[in-house]
């Protein structure tokens, strides 16, 4: 049996990868919009990688037979001064984001939920890579400043990026 503030915050988190994943669309969009297509893919690779993120949770519920509730996503913003407002952002709500998966470790130790856990620390160490990737882009951007030529480059080198389904936690 789950605990009920556990379940609670493990519903709510549903929302809130999904709503990551609605807001790298917008940034998707916005990109396109704005013709940097490598950074749009970058964008769309990173929208796909939310999704699983939300399954991860939404399946862990599910297997344990709790109940899911989803709730109503909010999207807080659809455009930006400039790519590398974009990663800013993006970063900032990836520093969020670990700041939620934090705080649902510490509710897994406080109840004893201890089938939470593997999934939670799966969590742990891939928001330091999330936190790192949009750190390393926004940083990136940043140094180009306002130089075409060094933001094409850039945007070229984005557009590498191609999603890899993440391994599940013990893999
Ligand atoms: Fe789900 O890691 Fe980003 O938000």
């Amino acid at each position: 049996m789950i605990d009920e503030r556990m379940h609670e915050e493990l519903n709510r988190q549903i929302k809130y990868e999904l709503e990551s994943a609605y807001l790298y669309m917008a940034m998707m969009a916005w990109f396109r919009n704005n013709g940097w297509d490598g950074m749009a893919d970058w964008m769309k690779a990173q929208v796909q990688e939310e999704i699983v993120h939300a399954m991860k949770f939404f399946d862990h519920l599910a297997e344990r037979g709790a109940r899911i509730d989803l709730a109503p996503l909010e999207l807080k913003k659809t455009t930006w001064s400039s790519p590398a407002d974009a990663f800013h952002d993006a970063h900032e709500h990836e520093r969020f984001i670990t700041s939620r998966i934090h705080t649902l470790a510490k509710l897994a130790d406080e109840v004893g939920d201890y089938a939470s856990k593997p999934m939670l620390q799966w969590f742990i160490e891939e928001q330091i890579e999330e936190e790192a990737s949009t750190s390393k882009v926004a940083e990136d951007l940043g140094r180009a400043g306002d130089n075409r030529s060094a933001l094409m480059m850039l945007d070229r080198e984005l557009g590498q990026r191609v999603f890899t389904p993440p391994a599940s936690a013990g893999e």
